[in-house]
């Protein structure tokens, strides 16, 4: 599917117009056909054969225009025209966190500045002084910035290595005739971002084969569709790059090899290193072919079999980081992890009210569809304007659609909720009276993100002390690979959400994954809930509860830590310990 790189076209496009400083206007459309492409679940290049461009919601005629020219001939004339002369460069200032294009803009036009290299030598020289609003603050945020993305360069986020990585194991389960394949390295454990995918497979191969068996997987990993280039291709190892830049390792190993390799290559390094060490104080040695004494193999074949050998209870790859979990393993006190299968709703959704796609009764239903008991309807507060948040009326207007929705859904919860704006002050983006209105209340932060961290802890803590907040949303704020989180006192805020009953999101977004593992582990310790919600804008992110659930396994979470594995009772239960006592009060249907 082309979708993905003609999304890259209109959004670089709009970027430069932005930097250029046109039409605002023009620069949003541009934007949003990037977003609705990118979106897009059917194959774009089908829908233009069949001359439905213009149907696609939000794609007008001109837009339709420049992706039929991309699929007759390659190219869009308005893109080449814009780009003549552009320095492509300048595009990687904009990745810069808190950089936008009118600075962007200004720093090309003023100080000649068009690449990420040239603007560090700027920043560290002195080179950015005189430009309005560079004041030394902005000049050392700009050099941190540098550094943030200098540091997650080459690592892939996991939300879109997983996919990848399930696609080639399908296909070659599929194609060959194998015992068995898994994933293995960071991608197995879960890990927020991947260096690489790397897959391990086995194959009951008659012996004198088994040299060409494990050639002939390896050369149907190389010739699967969406491989750009073959890095290197022998007996036992494969490597490509996909057209998507990801890097894929793929080894073949023995069977009595298996659970050995799988354990070796699932890693981490450290965790292994401690594995190593206690067979050696066993008399024993670890390596990828088995754990051996002497000679003689005693154990390879599953992984179950090779932490038996070193006399430890198998332990999940999410929490194979050194941890701990050795210790844990020895003593038979490995946590039960959370999984998908334990979550009984989501309370996290938007909706077309706010800046999803689909009314209240289309959400609810996919979520009922998932087997989940409930689904909370968290559109943004009025102060979020650009996600079209939603004012007392409007939201009073969203509430009559949620009853007659649960009308038509007997035996699914639908709590009528909210994700309001924690202000700068503290203050919520609604009123107590209408708070108090609704089912579940997640309070995030959405803008001023620069504040000092005693400021910003405050204004959190203000948050989690409403008595109609049940969860704070995206805790630190983090964007994956574009953006670190704000400065916030953690501890405090763990301490403040125990002693009130308030939970922490884990927000499932791809990029998001906020809380992480550690915090969410210090959750645990803490005795706070933690919510993990998928911030849906359309059904299909409900999926992203997988990404979710790997996060807190790494946090050592087990299904009594999770919020959203109490019953519907208990939740409505929880959410009402924390709100004052009322006179009478009508249960949600
Ligand atoms: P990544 O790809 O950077 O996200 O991280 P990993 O953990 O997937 O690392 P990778 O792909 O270099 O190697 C996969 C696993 O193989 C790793 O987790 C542990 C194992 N491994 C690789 N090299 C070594 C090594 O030099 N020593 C040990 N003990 N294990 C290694
Ligand atoms: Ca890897
Ligand atoms: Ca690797
Ligand atoms: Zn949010």
């Amino acid at each position: 599917m082309k979708n993905a790189a003609v999304a890259a076209l209109f959004e670089t496009m709009a970027d430069v117009m932005e930097i250029k400083g046109e039409n605002a206007f023009r620069v949003n459309s541009y934007r949003k056909v990037a977003r609705i492409l990118r979106d897009l679940t059917e194959d774009l290049e089908a829908i233009h054969t069949r001359g439905e461009l213009t149907e696609l919601p939000g794609v007008g005629q001109s837009s339709a225009e420049k992706i039929a020219q991309y699929f007759e001939t390659g190219r869009v004339a308005a893109y080449d025209e814009l780009l003549d002369g552009f320095p492509l460069g300048a595009l990687d200032m904009l990745r810069v966190p808190g950089l936008g294009p009118k600075t962007v803009g200004r720093l090309m036009a003023e100080k000649g500045i068009d690449s990420l290299d040239a603007l560090e030598q700027a920043a560290r020289t002195g080179g950015l002084t005189g430009l309005p609003g560079m004041g030394e603050k902005t000049v050392a945020n700009i050099l941190s910035g540098i550094d943030f993305l200098k540091r997650s360069a080459g690592r892939i986020l996991l939300g879109r290595a997983l996919p990848v990585a399930e696609r080639i194991i399908g296909a070659l389960r599929e194609g060959c005739d194998l015992k068995a394949i898994t994933a293995a390295g960071s991608l197995r454990r879960m890990q927020e971002t991947v260096g690489d995918i790397d897959i391990l497979a086995t194959v009951e191969a008659a012996p004198g084969d088994e040299a060409a068996a494990g050639r002939r997987i390896v050369d149907a990993f190389a010739a699967l569709p969406g491989v750009a280039e073959v890095l290197a291709a022998g007996d036992t190892k494969g490597s490509v790059r996909t057209e998507d830049g990801l890097q894929v390792d793929l080894r073949v190993v023995r069977p009595e090899s298996y659970g050995a390799a799988l354990h070796y290559f699932t890693g981490s390094k450290a965790h292994n290193v401690r594995l190593r060490g206690r067979a050696i104080e066993m008399g024993l040695k670890v390596n990828e072919y088995g754990v051996f004494e002497g000679d003689r193999r005693v154990a390879g074949a599953t992984e179950e079999e090779v932490y038996e050998a070193l006399g430890l209870r198998w332990i999940p790859p999410e929490l194979r980081e050194e941890r701990g979990e050795i210790e844990a393993a020895e003593a038979g006190t490995l946590p039960r992890l959370v999984t998908l299968d334990d979550i009984r709703g989501d309370l996290h959704a938007h909706t077309d009210y706010s800046d999803g796609v689909l009314p209240v009764f289309e959400m609810a239903a996919a979520a009922q569809e998932l087997g989940y008991a409930y689904l909370a309807i968290t559109d943004h507060s009025p102060s979020l304007g650009i996600a079209r948040g939603l004012s007392a009326k409007r939201l009073r207007e969203q509430q009559k659609e949620i009853r007659a929705a649960r009308r038509r859904l007997p035996g699914f919860r639908i709590l009528s909720g909210t994700e309001a704006d924690i202000l700068p002050d503290g203050t919520l983006d609604y009123p107590e009276s209408v708070l108090a209105g609704l089912d579940f209340v997640i309070a995030s932060v959405h803008t001023h993100f620069r504040m000092a961290e005693d400021e910003m802890t405050e204004r959190i803590l203000a948050a989690v002390r409403s008595p109609y907040v049940a969860a704070i949303g995206h805790l630190t704020g983090r964007l994956l690979g574009q953006r670190e989180g704000y400065a916030v006192d953690v501890g405090r805020v763990l301490e403040a959400c125990a002693e009130s009953g308030t939970a922490l999101e884990l927000n499932a977004h791809t990029e998001r994954l906020d809380i992480n593992d550690t915090i969410c582990r210090r959750a645990k310790d803490a005795d706070v809930r933690v919510m993990i919600g998928t911030d849906a804008h359309r059904p299909e992110h409900f999926g992203l509860m997988a990404l979710g659930i790997g996060t807190a396994r790494r946090g050592w979470l087990e299904p009594g830590d999770v919020l959203n594995c109490m019953g519907a009772d208990e939740l409505t239960e929880y959410v009402r310990a924390k709100r004052p006592a009322r006179r009478s009060r009508k249960p949600a249907t």
